[in-house]
C-alpha cells in the first residue's frame, strides 16, 4: 500500500506539503483541483504546474480526488455528452501527468453531508464532524447549506463548492422525476462514456460511497452497500471501473460489514484506494466522527488493516476526517495533527502485520 493524504492546494489549505512530507511514510498527497466547476475541462499546464509543485516538495500525487460530475449527467439531460466529453479530456489530461486514480462520486446534489462541522467531543474537549438524521429531517437543504457555509471557517469543503450549490432549488427540483433506477441508468451511460477513455490511458475511476450511507432530503442515492457496489462494477466489467473505500462513509451505516466488503471487492481487484477512519455510533442514524483508534469507535481498525493486508493491497490509502485538536484551525476534517496520527496508528497496524505474517 502507498499512504497518503489529502491536500486542497497552495493557499487553499491550513497544511503546508513540507509538514506532510514529515508525516512517516507519507509518500504523497491525493490531490484536488477544486478552483474547476463540474463539467469544466482541467486544463493540461495547470496539472502540470500542480504535479512539478508537488513533486518538488518531495511527494507523488498518483491520486486525484473530485473531479466532480456535471448534474445533467446524474439528471441524464441531452446535455451530458459535452459533459462527458470534457470528462474524458480531463482524464487524458491527467494521466499525461502521473495520475493513475481519480476518485469521483455520483451522488445527486450534495457530496458528503453533516449537521454539525464542529460538534464537541465531551470527554477530551476536541470536536469533530457529527450527523444526526432528526436534526436533518428539521431542515430543509437550503438551510442545512447555509448552516455548513456559515461554520465551515471560511474553506470550501469538498462537494460543496458555491457554483454546485448555487443552483440549488432548481436541481432539487430535476430530481423529483428521477429515482434510484434511473440513476442507475444514467450513470451506466456515464461509465459507458469515460471507462474506454480510462484504458486506454491506464487510469483507475474510484468511486467513494454515499455519505452517509442512505439516501437523504429524498433524493436518490445508489452506491452505499455492498449489494449496491456489486451493480455499479457490473454496469461496465472493467478494473478501471473500481472502488474508493472509505471506511468511515459506509461505516456510517451499521448494516455494513466492512472488513467483509473489503475482501469482496479486494479479490476482484475492484479496490483503487481506501479512505481508512473510524465513526462512533450514538444512536439511530446518529453518529460523530472519531479518532482513528479502534477502542474510540465502532470501527475495527485492525481487521480493516488484515482484510486489505492479507488480500495484498497494493493501493493508495489516506486517513480521513481527523478530529480538531490541540486547538488547531484548518477546514473541518482536514487538519493536520489528528490525521497524522491516524497515519502513524495505520503504520503500526500494518507494520505488526508486516512482522507477524511475512509474504512468502
Ligand atoms: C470526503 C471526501 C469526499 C470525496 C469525494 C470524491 O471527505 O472523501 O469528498 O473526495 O466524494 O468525489
Amino acid at each position: 500500500m502507498k499512504m497518503t493524504f489529502r491536500w486542497y492546494g497552495e493557499g487553499n489549505d491550513s497544511v503546508p506539503l513540507k509538514y506532510i512530507r514529515q508525516i512517516p511514510n507519507c509518500s504523497g498527497i491525493m490531490g484536488v483541483l477544486d478552483q474547476y466547476a463540474a463539467g469544466e475541462v482541467w486544463p493540461e499546464e495547470v496539472i502540470a504546474d500542480y504535479v512539478k509543485h508537488v513533486n518538488s516538495a518531495g511527494l507523488e500525487v498518483e491520486v486525484i480526488e473530485s473531479v466532480n460530475v456535471h448534474e445533467d449527467i446524474k439528471l441524464g439531460l441531452d446535455t451530458r455528452d459535452q459533459y462527458i466529453e470534457n470528462y474524458n479530456q480531463t482524464i487524458r489530461n491527467l494521466a499525461k501527468h502521473g495520475i493513475k486514480v481519480i476518485v469521483y462520486n455520483f451522488m445527486p446534489v450534495f457530496d458528503w453531508l453533516r449537521t454539525d462541522l464542529n460538534r464537541e467531543i465531551e470527554e477530551d474537549g476536541s470536536t469533530s464532524l457529527y450527523y444526526d438524521e432528526k436534526e436533518l429531517q428539521g431542515m430543509t437543504p437550503q438551510e442545512l447549506v447555509a448552516k455548513t457555509a456559515e461554520t465551515s471557517g471560511g474553506f470550501t469543503l469538498p462537494g460543496w463548492e458555491p457554483d454546485r450549490l448555487a443552483e440549488l432549488d432548481k436541481v432539487l427540483k430535476q430530481y423529483e422525476s428521477v429515482d434510484a433506477e434511473q440513476l442507475l441508468k444514467n450513470y451506466k451511460y456515464f461509465l459507458e462514456g469515460i471507462i474506454p477513455t480510462c484504458e486506454e490511458v491506464g487510469i483507475r475511476m474510484a468511486v467513494h460511497p454515499d455519505d452517509p450511507a442512505w439516501p437523504i432530503f429524498g433524493i436518490p442515492r445508489i452506491a452505499h452497500s455492498q449489494e449496491q457496489f456489486d451493480r455499479i462494477i457490473e454496469l461496465v466489467d472493467s478494473p478501471a471501473n473500481s472502488l474508493c473505500l472509505c471506511t468511515g462513509s459506509l461505516g456510517s451505516s451499521p448494516a455494513n460489514d466492512i472488513p467483509n466488503i473489503i475482501r469482496h471487492f479486494a479479490a476482484k481487484d475492484r479496490i483503487a484506494c481506501a479512505h481508512v477512519r473510524n465513526v462512533k455510533y450514538l444512536g439511530e442514524r446518529r453518529f460523530r466522527e472519531a479518532s482513528h483508534l479502534s477502542a474510540d469507535g465502532d470501527l475495527d481498525m485492525f481487521e480493516i488493516m488484515l482484510a486489505l493486508y492479507e488480500n495484498d493491497f497494493q493501493g493508495y490509502i489516506r486517513p480521513d476526517h481527523g478530529r480538531m485538536i490541540w486547538d488547531e484551525q484548518a477546514r473541518a476534517g482536514y487538519g493536520l495533527y489528528d490525521r497524522a496520527l491516524g497515519i502513524a496508528y495505520l503504520n503500526g497496524i500494518w507494520e505488526s502485520l508486516q512482522k507477524m505474517k511475512p509474504r512468502q
